[in-house]
């Protein structure tokens, strides 16, 4: 019942189940995937898709070409698509000021056109969302970055790059992925709330949205389905990285629910609900301690706990009960407009409400938190 099908549209980046596990205290437990293998592995658990930076297509063989028809081959051979494709523009020491906003203006170049030559390898490939994940733009010290200066080289490197996609026509929209901190003491855009004031600066807003990640809003103690709710109101949740977290420390990318599961099960309720039609991508690191079988079984843990949440989700809206406490809670209510057709502020002096006697209405929200509780924990 919890079987994966390319119909789920589960996608995986290329760097997730081929983490090495190399962290800034151990060397990798773990030897290199070669991405041929990945994506048959990926199609054989039933994902959809797979996604990678440019780097990633290296992690076997040195030669770019040769890289690039071999990824082809496999992706031809199991029917895997690639949804989204992004840069890795945080690896090398050259950025490590930055990319877009390294205060090294010849590195800055340099980032720009590694993305551009990523770019048309994406549009090749079929991929309609580029993800920017800013990693390293940011800093340690207040003195040594103009923040001011920097989003204006954030927003330059934007406009120029959507103008780019807009030129050779391609179909192809900008997800901007927000972190607080890790790898830089602060990162620029550390929120999905700063991210979507960002993009109404830019030249091309409507090819810019966002590739929110579970964990990093976590991180910076947000709740993460208010700020996907927001995005999708918005009408910029161009992608998703679902993963978990355990709240405000190190950047953890445990297995999807594996974190705050609570969140989890109303996070897939709102992708299910809530109007968002792209793909389910898993951005996670299988544990340090797992071996080389481990990880596939890992990656299938992701996509079963997502179903798995799916199906409670839906049970949880067919409950009569839930049904009744919703209403008792008046959460329906709330679609209500406060003024009704044709009214004006004039009208509500008309209003005979009594403050006092609507302070002494319950919302009764604790039953229904119980009763999704109940729900999420399998006795009802
Ligand atoms: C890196 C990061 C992720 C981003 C990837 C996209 S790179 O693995 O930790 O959160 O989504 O660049
Ligand atoms: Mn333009
Ligand atoms: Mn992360
Ligand atoms: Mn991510």
């Amino acid at each position: 019942a919890y079987t994966p099908t390319p119909q789920d549209r589960f996608t995986f980046g290329l760097w997730t189940v081929g983490w090495q596990a190399r962290d800034p205290f151990g060397d990798a437990t773990r030897a290199a995937l070669d991405p041929v293998e990945t994506v048959h592995r990926l199609a054989g658990l039933g994902a959809y898709g797979v996604t990678f930076h440019d780097d990633d297509l290296l992690a076997v063989e040195p030669d770019r070409d040769k890289a690039i028809e071999r990824f082809k081959g496999a992706l031809a051979e199991t029917g895997l698509k690639v949804p989204m494709a992004t840069t890795n523009l945080f690896t090398h020491p050259v950025f490590k000021d930055g990319a877009f906003t390294s205060n090294d203006r010849d590195v800055r170049r340099y980032a720009l056109r590694k993305v551009i030559r990523n770019i048309d390898l994406a549009a090749e490939l079929g991929a309609t969302t580029y993800v920017c994940w800013g990693g390293r733009e940011g800093a340690e010290s207040d003195a040594a970055k103009d923040v001011k200066a920097a989003l204006d080289r954030y927003k330059e490197g934007l406009d120029l790059l959507t103008s780019y996609v807009i030129d050779k026509g391609y179909d192809i929209r900008f997800a901007l992925e927000p972190k607080p901190n890790e790898p830089r003491g602060d990162i620029l855009l550390p929120t999905v709330g700063h991210a979507l004031a960002f993009i109404n600066e830019l030249e091309h807003p409507e090819r810019v949205g966002l590739n929110p990640e579970v964990g990093h809003e976590q991180m910076a103690g947000l709740n993460f389905v208010h700020g996907i709710a927001q995005a999708l109101w918005h009408g910029k949740l161009f992608h998703i990285d679902l993963n978990g977290q355990h709240g405000p420390k190190y950047d953890q990318d445990l297995i999807f629910g594996h974190g705050d599961v609570k969140s989890a099960f109303f996070l897939v309720d709102l992708l299910e609900n809530g109007g968002y039609d792209g793909p389910r991508h898993f951005d996670y690191k299988p544990l340090r301690t797992d071996d080389a079988a481990d990880v596939w079984e890992s990656a299938a843990a992701n996509m079963r706990t997502y179903l798995i949440l799916k199906e409670k989700s839906a049970a949880f809206r067919a409950d009569p009960e839930v049904q009744e406490a919703l209403a008792a809670s008046r959460v329906g209510e709330l679609a209500e407009p406060t003024l009704a057709p044709g009214e004006t502020l004039d009208d509500l002096a008309r209003d005979d409400f009594d403050p006092d006697a609507a302070s002494m209405r319950g919302f009764h929200f604790t039953r229904l938190n119980q009763l999704a509780l109940e729900h999420l924990l399998g006795v009802r």
